[in-house]
This record gives C-alpha cells, structure tokens and sequence, in this order.
C-alpha cells in the first residue's frame, strides 16, 4: 500500500481551517488538521513544498517510521509550524488505518475506558454579570464544566472576551491588533468572579480559568492561593510555561490544579513538568502536538506521574482535531477533561462530522478511522481569509506575553 498524493485544502466557513487529506493507492483516504491560528499559510507551505513530496510512495500503515522519518530524522526540527503540519500527516494516516481495519480510531488506542468524554465550555462576558449570565445558560444547556472569563474593570479589551456580540474568534482580519494589559487589575479582580459563580451555582459545577500566560511565576502562585476557597478544576497557563522550572513557585504556594501547555509542541517541552509533577493536566492538543503518534506517549509519560489529557479544543482547531480528541480521550485511562467550544453552523457545511454532545460529555459514533468528511466542493466556496492573533503590551507600552 502506498501513498498516492496528499492535498492541503484551506477553506474559511466563519473561520480559516487547513485539512490534509492523504490518497492511497488503494482509493482509501486520510483526513488531518493543520490550522495554526494566524499562521495558516505558512503550515501549508512547510506540508506542500517540505512534506508531500516525501510523503509520496510511503506506506501509510507505517505510522510509528513516517513519524520519525519527519521528526527525528530532519536537521531542524520541532516548532509551531513544523509540528502542526506533523500533526496533520499523522492523524491523516490513523485515519487511514481506521478505515483499512473497519474500526474507529479509539479501538486502535486501546478500545473504550468510558462512553462519553466529559467537556468543557466557555463563559465570557464583558463583566460578571454577563459571565455569570453566560454561565448559567451553559449549565441550563447540560454542561458540568464552565471556563470563566471576564472583561477587567480598567482594561479596555480582555483577550478571549468577544467584542460586541460577535461568536468566540480571538484572531481578527488583517494584520495583529494590540491589546493593552494590567495585571494588578487583572489579580485584583479574578477572586471576586470566581467567589460570586460558587455562591450561584455552588460546589458542583466544575469551574476554570486561563490565564494566557501573563502572571509572572509570583503573581500567579498568589492568584492560584486566592483562588483556592473556590476550588477550580484547573487554573490554566497561569505563567509562560517555556519556563518549566518557574512552575515550581506556584506549587508551593497552592494546591489550586495546573493546566499547561496549548502552545507546547512536544514532550521535551513538559520534561520538568511532568517528572517534578508541576502541573496536573497537559493542554497540548493533537493537532499541535505531533498527532496521536505522540501524544500517545506524552499522555503515557503523563499517567505515571498521574497527570491528565485536558486538550484544547476552542473553535480554531478543526471538528477533524475535535473528533480524534474524542477517540483519544475516549481510549487512554488518564483521560481528564476537553474543552469543546461548538463550531459556527456554517463550520459543518464544509465538514460532516461524528460526534455529538449530550448532558456535559461528547460522544462518537463508530463510523472507521476519525470519522469526519470534508466537502471539498463546499470548502471552495470558503476561500483563505488572513486573520491574525493580538499582540499584548503592558498599559506602559511594553511588549508581552502571550
Ligand atoms: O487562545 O485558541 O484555552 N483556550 C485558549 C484559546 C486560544 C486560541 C488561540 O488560537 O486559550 O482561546
Ligand atoms: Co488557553
């Protein structure tokens, strides 16, 4: 069996996705995701003008040694954009192999630890009323998990919080838009939030936090112990994780629960996270994270210092990404918590997809491989839009963190 051609598709229902779909020659199709927010055209250069032509006449049945042909083997290796377009490559092959066994994704990672996939939303408002608000509607709506973000008093624009009514898309057309930010008024301000959702909705619910990296280790270890009378689920990048050792002070100030690692892209970025059980949920999604070949044993590394899968999932990831997560989570024992952000309507025009939600979990049905179809048709209808992430500087002008 090889590998007959392999086609990037960009399309922009609502919003910019990259799909991979690899042919065999034996008429059997792969679908992967590659969407990099913001950086889109770059992770289809790198698969076109870097991958595909290594990839042609490969045996797809080889995920482990295709891998590691792009991987280990290459000079330069690893990054945002080299590992999104790995990603891709991989999911398209265990999709591949899926489909060639008859049998879902999840029975090729060890078959069913559980039925459904416990999830999470998001709730974001301009203030607390109107995070609460939005909170209250997704608990009406069956979730058991909410993510709470709220605009700042004294900060003009919160990154994550959509401007006006507008669905959840942090990346804007054109070029980056700068955001402005104050982090005293942002520690200022959280407990309070996060005291006023426990008195509405008590202990039950499940609450969470992203902190988008801008605490310094210090700033975060106080947020994590204010934090603690309201018993998160998990605080998320509370510091920039590339900083593994950082991650120390905040342990031992709070037993609030950590969550890292959605811009990581490989296991030697979570070493001292992992082993010095810094951090209790790994973020990286499959689609950035090298696929499942690799986060298979990154979530292996994971589970002997029981640390859990808590992948992102917002609606730049693509429902492909969003249904192998749902494989994967449904597989691995130390499965803890996805985040899913329903995809806009006009997302499933294009891509037909095999999971559903149901009272706080997702499940899949038991269609071969991942399970999800591209209409290439449709997708051509959509063409690339640029869009860009926001750059963050300090209210003094200085440039900072994501
Ligand atoms: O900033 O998906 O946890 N979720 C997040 C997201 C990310 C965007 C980046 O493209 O932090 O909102
Ligand atoms: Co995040």
């Amino acid at each position: 069996m090889k590998i007959s051609d392999a086609k990037v598709i960009i399309c922009s229902p609502g919003r910019n996705f990259v799909t991979l779909k690899v042919h065999t020659d034996e008429g059997v199709y792969g679908l992967g995701d590659a969407t990099l927010n913001g950086m889109e055209k770059p992770v289809a250069e790198y698969l076109e003008n870097y991958c595909v032509p290594s990839l042609i006449g490969m045996d797809p049945r080889n995920t482990e040694d295709i891998w590691n042909f792009f991987y280990k083997a290459p000079y330069w290796k690893r990054g945002s954009v080299a590992m999104t377009a790995l990603s891709a490559i991989d999911m398209a092959l265990w999709d591949i192999k899926g489909k060639m066994l008859n049998t879902p994704l999840y029975n090729l990672l060890g078959g069913k630890s559980r039925e459904g996939v416990l999830v999470y939303c998001h709730a974001n408002g301009h203030d607390t009323e109107e995070t609460l608000d939005k909170a209250a509607q997704m608990i009406e709506q069956g979730f058991r998990a909410v993510r709470l973000q709220s605009g700042i008093p004294g900060i003009e624009h919160t990154y994550g919080v959509p401007r006006g009514n507008k669905p959840y898309e942090p990346a804007e057309p054109g070029l980056p838009l700068t955001e402005y930010w104050d982090t005293s008024k942002y520690l200022n301000f959280i407990p309070s939030l996060f005291e006023k959702a426990r008195e509405a909705f008590g202990d039950d619910i499940h609450l969470l936090h992203d902190v988008h990296h801008r605490c310094t280790p210090i700033e975060a270890a106080r947020l994590a112990k204010e934090l603690e009378p309201f018993h998160l689920f998990w605080l998320e990048d509370p510091v920039s994780g590339e900083l593994q050792e950082g991650l120390r002070l905040l342990r031992s100030h709070s037993t609030t629960p950590v969550a890292i690692g959605e811009v990581f892209n490989s296991i030697y970025d979570y070493t001292t996270l992992i082993t010095e059980q810094l951090i209790d949920y790994i973020r990286m999604p499959l689609v950035h994270g090298g696929g499942i070949t690799h986060l298979l044993k990154v979530a292996a590394m994971a589970s002997v210092y029981h640390i859990q899968t808590g992948f992102h999932g917002a609606t730049d990831l693509s429902p492909v990404n969003l249904a192998a997560a749902v494989h994967f989570n449904k597989a691995v024992n130390n499965f803890g918590l996805q985040e899913y952000m329903p995809h806009q309507e006009i997302v499933n025009e294009v891509f037909s997809t095999s999971y559903n939600f149901e009272n706080g979990f997702l499940f899949i049905d038991d269609k071969p491989g991942i399970g999800v179809d591209l209409d290439e048709k449709k997708a051509a209808k959509y063409p690339y839009r640029m869009a860009s992430l926001p750059v963050n500087r300090k209210s003094d002008g200085t440039m900072f963190y994501w």
